[in-house]
C-alpha cells in the first residue's frame, strides 16, 4: 500500500498521542514510511509534535487549507470529490472557468488567497488569507432560463450553515449576499456557460469571511466574519465540508418548492425599502414579494415591477421619509 499523508492525519485528527508503531501497523507499512508522512505533513504547516514513547501528537490545528483534511470530514456523494487547493490565485472562478471543459460535474478549487477576487460587474472582491474562497463547477441538465434555481440552493445552503451550525441570524439580502445582522458575511458570484437555452455549465464562486482579517477594509462595505460574530476563530476545512454538504443536499432538491419557499423566508430584503440600481436606471420602493423565478417584486407608488438582476441597497426608515436617491448611495446601509 502507498502510504498519504492523509491516512496519518486521520490518525492524528482526534488531538491525542498515537503510536508510530500502531499507525505502521494499522496501515501495514513502515515506520520509516509513517515518519516520512509526518515530515510532509509537518512541512505543510502542521504542527506535530513526537515523544519517545507516546508518538506523535496534533499540536495544534494549523488554520491551513489542505485538501487532505477536508477530504477526511466531507461527506458528499460528488460534490468537492475533484478538490483542488492552491495557495495564490487571481480568482478562484477564473481557474475554475479554465477547467471546465475537462473538470467533472462537483469539481471544486479553493485558494488561500486571490489577488484579484471579483464580485458581481467586475467589482473587486477582497480575499486575505483566513477566508473560504471557493468556487463550484457544476453541469446540470437545465435550460439556462432556470439557472436561478442554483442561485437559491446555494444561498440557502450557506445560510443553513450559519444559523444551524453556528446560531447565526443570517439572511438572504436579494439576490444573494448573505448577511448577518445588517452586515455582509458572504458573496457568491455565478458564471455560466451555455448554448441557445442549454446550459453547459455554471461555476458558482463563494467568498465567506471566516477568519480572515477585514480591519483594513473600507467601513462602507459593512462586513463581517465568522470570527468576529463568534469570538473564536474556526477551523476552515471542517466547515469546507459542512459547505459542501449542505449545498449538495440543497442542489439535489433545487427543483422543489420547499428551496424557493426557504430563500423567501430567509430573505432580509422582503418588506423594505430599497434602492435598485440597474443598466435601465434607478427603482426606488418596497420589496413586497419574491417571485419564483428569483425576480424581486417592487411596489413603486401604486405600481408593481419585476425585477431580474441589480443592484439592492436596503434604506433605512429615515430615508424612505427623505427624498432622492442620491441620499441611498451615501447613506444608504449599503449592503
Ligand atoms: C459578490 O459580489 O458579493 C460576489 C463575491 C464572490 C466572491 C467569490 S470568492 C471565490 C470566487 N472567486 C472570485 O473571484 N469571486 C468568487 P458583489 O455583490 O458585486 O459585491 C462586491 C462588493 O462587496 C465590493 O464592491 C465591496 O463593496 C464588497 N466586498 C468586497 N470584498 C468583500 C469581502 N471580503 N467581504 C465583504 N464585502 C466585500
Amino acid at each position: 500500500m502507498k502510504l498519504a499523508a492523509l491516512d496519518i492525519l486521520s490518525f492524528l485528527a482526534s488531538g491525542e498521542w498515537v503510536s508510530g508503531e500502531e499507525m505502521a501497523r494499522n496501515l501495514g507499512v513502515s515506520r520509516a514510511a509513517v515518519c516520512k508522512q509526518v515530515k510532509n505533513l509537518r512541512q505543510r504547516g502542521y504542527e506535530i509534535s513526537s515523544s519517545t514513547g507516546k508518538g506523535y501528537c496534533l499540536a495544534k490545528k494549523a488554520d491551513l487549507l489542505d485538501a487532505d483534511r477536508i477530504r477526511c470530514s466531507l461527506r458528499t456523494a460528488w460534490l468537492g470529490r475533484d478538490l483542488q487547493v492552491r495557495g495564490e490565485v487571481s480568482s478562484t472562478n477564473e481557474v475554475a472557468l479554465s477547467r471546465v471543459s475537462y473538470s467533472p460535474n462537483g469539481s471544486v478549487v479553493l485558494a488561500e488567497i486571490q489577488t484579484a477576487g471579483r464580485g458581481r460587474l467586475s467589482r473587486p472582491w477582497a480575499s486575505p488569507p483566513g477566508g473560504i474562497w471557493m468556487s463550484l463547477i457544476l453541469k446540470p441538465a437545465m435550460p439556462l432560463s432556470q439557472v436561478y434555481r442554483i442561485n437559491m440552493a446555494v444561498s440557502v445552503a450557506l445560510c443553513r450553515v450559519l444559523s444551524t451550525q453556528f446560531g447565526l441570524d443570517a439572511g438572504i439580502k436579494w439576490p444573494n449576499d448573505l448577511l448577518v445582522g445588517q452586515l455582509k458575511i458572504c458573496g457568491i458570484l455565478m458564471e455560466v456557460g451555455a448554448q441557445v437555452d442549454r446550459l453547459d455549465y455554471a461555476v458558482v464562486g463563494i467568498g465567506l469571511n471566516v477568519n480572515n482579517d477585514i480591519s483594513q477594509f473600507p467601513a462602507e462595505w459593512r462586513s463581517t466574519t465568522l470570527a468576529a460574530q463568534l469570538g473564536h476563530e474556526i477551523d476552515r476545512c471542517d466547515l469546507i465540508a459542512r459547505i459542501l454538504q449542505e449545498i449538495e443536499m440543497a442542489y439535489e432538491n433545487m427543483e422543489r418548492k420547499e428551496i424557493f419557499e426557504e430563500w423567501r423566508r430567509r430573505s432580509v430584503t422582503l418588506n423594505r425599502q430599497v434602492l435598485i440600481t440597474s443598466a435601465t436606471g434607478d427603482r426606488r420602493g418596497r420589496a413586497v414579494d419574491l417571485a419564483e423565478d428569483g425576480a424581486l417584486i417592487l411596489e413603486i407608488g401604486e405600481k408593481r415591477e419585476r425585477i431580474l438582476a441589480g443592484d439592492c441597497i436596503h434604506l433605512r426608515d429615515e430615508q424612505v421619509v427623505s427624498s432622492v436617491a442620491s441620499a441611498a448611495g451615501a447613506n444608504g446601509e449599503k449592503r
